[in-house]
């Protein structure tokens, strides 16, 4: 077939004409020379990569402007305000680039000035400003926002430092700071005369009473300036740009001019130190509470910096702040933001002088919450002491709250002290804390999980007696992924072929990738999507000889487990059938097992011990394994450092296999795995999340699912010694961890991985044992099926064909409709 071979075309969707005049090539080549002349003081001659990075995004910056001012559709009705201590927003360029279909005209432009397009890209520094999926997903609704007209802002910060660098000494995860604005920021517009005072600390005051009122009065101790940074989110076809306003801090006061001239110079800048801390770093821990002081700063910081701001948008657009709910719909994006409640209610109440009963309407009327897990040590408490401290005024107005909300069900009857234990806004069982689950739950009109499931196990655990109270709070909005970045701008190749088989339609509408299934087994369009993967295989084959010196062969599966180490997400259970898959090879080399290539990536949290020591153990594994010449050409184990969203979007498109095997229940919904399966890797996985989701979409067959469900890992949970019995059951599993126990992979230090065997035989709170028969099976399936190519690629094209309903598109839209009740623009 001749598509197969083509050279590689342009991306086939077209350029709208935002150039005025001329040739929008020329035009867009002197705009880049002029910025990097006299934006930067840079000659061609002298210009690095990162300097044409910037030169050629602040010529597309000033494009992005001109579709925001054409785009202006006046004061929307009403807007949506995203609020999230979490940005994972990757590389704007191919965002701004494809999204203003201005790729090509770029490209050539470039070309023009001799520089490479790609080259430009790849100098621009990932915006790192998340850990992993909670912060990607708020970039996915930014831009799926953007893309179909819904008017919103982004909130969060504008940390120094994004998620650290990780780098490997000898297997170990070592940490180094993440640097992206350590020369500017081309995207951004500072934005100095949108700047709130924040107050921490000091004492409430009563007011004298005014018309028989006593206000209170908060006069914090210590105050930090919010200083706003926007940055524009141009949409699909630039039809719409929305903003992310990212809050930077800043002392009241530069210096202490006293101190300074009485010598202490030091300490003259000390107050400013502690001020601009709170946006220096982002925390690196996910899926689990930091209880540091630090982070509730940076909580408040930026919630009542948003409040402050959108509240005065509103008051000057429409007069009155009691039309808040009509006007403004505000997510909170987990409970980072849960503070908005009462900072929210103490707005009203102190700075407006609504009445108690008008502010919790307009409160519970504009606030919503979006819970991302279920397990307790990821639930945020916050010692009711340190909020008393840090946040005096706020406690008061949280125990008015609790007191209302008790009362209210003492009323009805239900007085037993159990159930108000349960339902109350402070947990007493652990010292006194505020539970900000349930404080963000009682606050807002709507909850909303992450997945079917998901959502069902908190109407069903965590929040089972709150829900009994309002049984339509909760709904389900299950997660998206956005297509531009993760099909079109990821796999250029796959989208030109999807656009040549259904049409260009597909690029506005991804239900028409479902005329792809036609086509599943047929030979000519098999060879094609067989050739794109080939080649993003290939181009990632040569990034992992680059990155980490190991040869991998192309032909071979690639197995791909790809996300935050975390031990609820087994990325051990993976290592371990690793082993006892190189242990079967080893006592019969000569069957013809599969060739695969196991490949790993992910951080772990700096503090998280447990999970750094399998990441050792998946790194002294790879290298056994692959010095091993009787393994050779069947097995090889790479795992690949520093693991970020541009690193995504070169391993994504290049697996074959997608590993999403979270023990049941734990994984909120995961959206990885529809990055995966929209790109036609095939998932192994258990029924957890939104790959329960995925597989009723793309078909039973087309999946491969094991392991206990949710409702087996608990009844599992409560027998004893279920993990002893499962290893004396399972010679294979017996045997893997016998090995790593005995110091096979760890010469130097036998010892090293008995944390992790250990707890397997004696506790396996995540039941690696339990399942791990069931997924040796179900990886010996995959192996046969990927000796059958005709049966494999029309599984793969099938999930392409089927996996339209996860565009954050869908979700955003859902939102819109049963959430936030906005139109779309
Ligand atoms: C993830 N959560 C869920 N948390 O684990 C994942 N946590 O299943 C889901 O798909 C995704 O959210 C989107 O809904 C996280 O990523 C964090 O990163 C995090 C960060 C700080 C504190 C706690």
């Amino acid at each position: 077939d001749e598509r197969a071979s083509e050279a590689p075309a342009p991306a086939p969707w077209t350029v709208p004409a935002l150039s005025a005049s001329g040739d929008a090539v020329v035009d867009l080549r002197e705009a880049i020379r002029a910025k990097l002349t006299f934006a930067l003081g840079r000659t061609p001659e002298t210009a690095r990569p990162r300097d044409w990075f910037a030169a050629t995004a602040l010529a597309l910056r000033e494009r992005v402007v001109a579709a925001a001012l054409a785009s202006e559709r006046g004061v929307p009705n009403k807007r949506v305000y995203y609020l999230s201590l979490e940005f994972l927003i990757g590389r704007l360029m191919s965002d701004a680039l494809n999204n203003l279909g201005l790729t090509e005209t770029t490209r050539a432009a470039l070309r023009e000035l001799g520089v490479d397009l790609d080259a430009v890209q790849d100098a621009e520094p990932d915006a790192a400003l998340g850990n992993g999926g909670l912060g990607r997903l708020a970039a996915c609704f930014m831009e799926s926002m953007a893309s179909i007209g819904i008017p919103a802002m982004g909130y969060g910060i504008r940390y120094d430092h994004g998620l650290f660098r990780q780098s490997f000494e000898d297997g170990w995860q070592r940490e180094a700071p993440e640097t992206w604005l350590a020369e500017g920021n081309p995207w951004e517009f500072a934005r100095p005369e949108a700047t709130y005072t924040i107050g921490f600390g000091g004492t409430v005051t009563l007011s004298s009473p005014e018309e028989g009122v006593i206000r209170r009065h908060w006069q914090p101790a210590e105050t930090v300036r919010a200083v706003a940074h926007d940055v524009p989110v141009v949409g699909w076809r630039g039809r719409h740009v929305n903003g992310l306003r990212l809050w930077k801090a800043e002392a009241g006061e530069p210096i202490d001019l006293a101190r300074f001239n009485g010598g202490d110079h030091v300490g003259a800048v000390a107050a400013r130190m502690r001020a601009e801390a709170i946006s220096r770093v982002l925390y690196p821990s996910d899926s689990s509470a930091e209880g540091q002081e630090l982070r509730l700063r940076q909580e408040y910081f930026f919630t009542a910096a948003s409040i402050q701001d959108l509240v005065a948008r509103h008051v000057a657009e429409r007069g009155d702040v009691r039309s808040l709910p009509d006007h403004a719909a505000i997510q909170l994006n987990d409970t980072h933001p849960a503070i908005a409640v009462p900072e929210l209610m103490r707005v009203l109440l102190d700075v407006y002088g609504l009445s108690w009963e008008d502010a919790w309407h307009v409160a519970t009327h504009t606030l919503h919450y979006t819970n991302h897990t279920l397990l307790p040590e990821a639930l945020e408490t916050w010692p009711v002491e340190l909020m008393e401290r840090l946040l005096p005024r706020h406690m008061q107005i949280i125990y008015l709250i609790n007191w209302m909300h008790l009362e209210e069900q003492a009323k009805h009857g239900r007085q037993d002290a159990a159930y108000l234990a349960s339902i109350s806004l402070i947990d007493e069982s652990h010292g006194r804390r505020v539970r900000m689950g349930h404080l963000a739950f009682h606050g807002a009109r709507r909850v909303n999980g992450v997945s079917a499931l998901h959502t069902d196990l908190m109407r069903s655990t965590v929040f089972s007696d709150l829900h009994a109270l309002d049984p339509d709070k909760i709904v389900n909005k299950t997660n998206g992924i956005t297509f531009r970045r993760w099909f079109h701008n990821a796999n250029p190749g796959l989208t030109r072929l999807a656009v040549e088989t259904v049409g260009a339609g597909v690029l506005d509408d991804p239900e028409l990738l479902r005329g792809l299934e036609a086509h599943a087994q047929d030979p000519a369009f098999v060879a094609c999507y067989a050739a794109v993967r080939r080649e993003r295989k290939e181009a990632l084959a040569a990034l992992i000889a680059e990155r980490t010196g190991i040869d991998v062969d192309p032909d071979a599966l690639f197995d791909v487990q790809v996300k935050r180490i975390h031990e609820y997400k087994r990325q051990l259970l993976n290592v371990i059938e690793t082993v006892a898959l190189y242990q079967a090879i080893k006592a019969e080399p000569h069957r013809d097992w599969t060739p695969r290539v196991k490949i790993f990536a992910g951080k772990a949290a700096p503090s998280y011990v447990r999970a750094k020591l399998i990441i050792k153990l998946a790194c002294d594994v790879a290298k056994a394994v692959n010095d091993d010449p009787e393994v050779a050409g069947r097995l090889k184990v790479v795992f690949l450092p520093n693991y970020s969203v541009s690193l995504a979007e070169a391993i994504i498109p290049a697996a074959d296999l997608s590993e999403q095997i979270s023990t049941a229940g734990m994984e909120a919904s995961g959206t990885g795995n529809m990055k995966f399966a929209l790109n036609g890797a095939l998932t192994v996985g258990t029924l957890d999340g939104a790959n329960i989701e995925i597989r009723d979409h793309v078909g039973a067959d087309n999946i491969f699912i094991f392991g206990l469900e949710a409702d087996g890992v608990r009844a599992r949970q409560a027998e004893p010694d279920y993990a002893a019995k499962a290893i004396q059951a399972s010679p294979r599993l017996a045997a893997a961890l016998d090995m790593i126990a005995s110091g096979r992979f760890s010469p130097e230090e036998p010892g090293r991985f008995r944390p992790l065997t250990d707890d397997l035989r004696q506790h396996d709170q995540y039941l690696l044992t339990a399942d791990f028969d069931d997924y040796w099976r179900v990886q010996r399936s995959i192996d046969a099926a990927w000796r059958d190519p005709r049966g494999w690629w029309a599984k793969a094209i099938r999930n392409t064909a089927r996996m339209a309903w996860f565009s954050s598109d869908r979700a955003m839209r859902e939102y819109a409709e049963e959430i936030w009740r906005v139109r779309l623009g």
